[in-house]
């Protein structure tokens, strides 16, 4: 404290949303900076499971005020629809604030995203469907539209316009769809004026001043280092900036109020979507991963590919994300496995790499070195320190410290709030 950052330190579904509605009851703000509804965050609260996928996982925790930033892309369906189905589960989002430079997506990015994925076959990125990619290209394309330009009609039609002529071209004359015209995008958007004008704010200068003021800011990081735009394996990825960077450019705020730097990372590893995965598990043993740590989509709810632990990945998001601490979540999941093996480095045509190679090509024919480590048969889920674990669990969880070239300060063994052990 007072700046904690979270991410994602594999290919996402980490448990980001635990780690942060965890830390919530020690923080005055969570702030969410990169992505939109791609991200699906279940939390578990008493007997209560809650999934959020737009709102920042502190909007759970009492007194927290939570931040859409200006990183962040926002479905104003999903916005609402979210919020209003929290309000009826007695959730008080009334302190919710909204970057007026958040970028909006529109009806023409959701379809897009979906017609391109089609027109994409066996190329296709295996995305959310969700508007995320066709909404960030048009921010760089400085074609996106602002949560700000909803409060000026004549602006805000104007943008449309201008951002829809090409779209509709491709629509039209490419993917042989019908055109969308400004009206029923309008109205779409118009729509939630009024509605979100009281929680839409300079977040900027709201976080800067509660920085300033002592206040505990927690940057709540989606998707996760190898989806990362920049650092992940593209063009298998999501478009922004999921790794600690994100951090400042999606909120307003400089890397000198960052005091640590917490990556999240599972006992195995898991991916959902196309694109390379060294240590993915086609055979009984993925299934027993996917059944038994129930690894289905929070968002789409579509099966993820699961696989053993990658250390090189997480040495890597170690370093690109500067990370203080690890949190090692799900080790519960592998209870029962006999011989648990993890891979320590890759061969690449007979080539040794202790270092994620850089060329997609390259890793694209990564094969796993594996160590293998004992596994544990007794129930973990009650334990509470590290010495509740039985002594096999304690080496893993020491051999991944090692590994990993990162502390582990906390490990999960659990889905409910209080299944944690904290080390450190
Ligand atoms: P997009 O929709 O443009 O961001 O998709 C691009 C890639 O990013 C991946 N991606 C994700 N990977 C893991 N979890 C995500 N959130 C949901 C969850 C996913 C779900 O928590 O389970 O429900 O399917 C997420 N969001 C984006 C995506 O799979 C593509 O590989
Ligand atoms: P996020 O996107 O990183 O927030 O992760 P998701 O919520 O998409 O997926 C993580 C899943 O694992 C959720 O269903 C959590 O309830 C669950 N989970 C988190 N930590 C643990 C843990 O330590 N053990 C078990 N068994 N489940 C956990
Ligand atoms: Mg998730």
């Amino acid at each position: 404290m007072p700046g904690v950052v979270i991410v994602g330190a594999q290919w996402g579904d980490e448990g980001k949303g635990k780690a942060t509605d965890l830390l919530g009851s020690r923080v005055d703000y969570v702030v969410k900076f990169n992505g939109g509804n791609n991200a699906g965050h279940t939390v578990v609260v008493g007997d209560q499971k809650f999934a959020l996928h737009l709102l920042p996982s502190g909007i759970l925790t009492p007194g927290v005020t939570p931040v859409i930033g200006n990183g962040v892309v926002v479905d104003l369906r999903v916005l609402f629809g979210e919020l209003h189905a929290l309000q009826e589960r007695g959730v008080d989002t009334s302190k919710l604030l909204i970057s007026n430079a958040a970028h909006l997506i529109t009806p023409y990015a959701r379809t897009l995203d979906n017609v391109t994925e089609r027109f994409l076959g066996k190329r296709k990125i295996g995305t959310t469907g969700r508007g995320i990619g066709p909404a960030y290209a048009d921010k760089v394309n400085r074609l996106g539209i602002r949560v700000g330009d909803l409060f000026d009609e004549g602006l805000l039609r104007d943008k449309i316009e201008g951002a829809l002529d090409p779209k509709n071209h491709m629509l039209v004359k490419v993917y042989n769809r019908r055109a969308i015209t400004v009206d029923e995008v309008a109205d779409e958007l118009l729509g939630y004026r009024d509605e979100i004008a009281p929680m839409v704010a300079d977040t900027g200068l709201v976080l800067n001043q509660a920085l300033a003021a002592g206040k505990n800011v927690l940057f709540e990081g989606g998707q996760a280092t190898m989806l990362d735009v920049d650092h992940g394996t593209y063009p298998f990825v999501t478009s922004s900036n999921a790794t600690a960077g994100g951090a400042c450019t999606g909120s307003g705020v400089g890397p000198t109020a960052i005091d640590s730097v917490i990556g999240i990372v599972k006992a195995y590893t898991t991916r959902v979507g196309e694109g390379p995965f060294p240590t993915e598990l086609l055979d009984k043993w993925g299934d027993r991963l996917r059944d038994v740590g129930y690894e289905f989509g929070t968002t789409t709810g579509r099966p993820r590919r699961c696989g053993w632990y990658d250390a090189v990945i997480c040495r890597y998001a170690a370093r690109i994300n500067g990370l203080t601490d690890l949190v090692l979540t799900k080790l519960d999941v592998l209870t029962g496995i006999e011989e648990i093996p993890v891979c320590v480095a890759y061969e690449v045509d007979g080539v040794r790499y202790d270092e994620l190679p850089q060329d997609q090509a390259l890793f694209a024919k990564a094969t796993p070195i594996f160590e293998t480590f004992p596994g544990w048969t007794e129930d973990i889920s009650k334990a509470r320190t590290f010495e509740d674990l039985p002594s096999n669990a304690r080496d893993y969880v020491l051999a991944l410290e090692k590994i990993s070239g990162c502390r582990i300060s906390a490990i999960g063994v659990g889905p409910a709030r209080d299944e944690i052990i904290a080390r450190h």
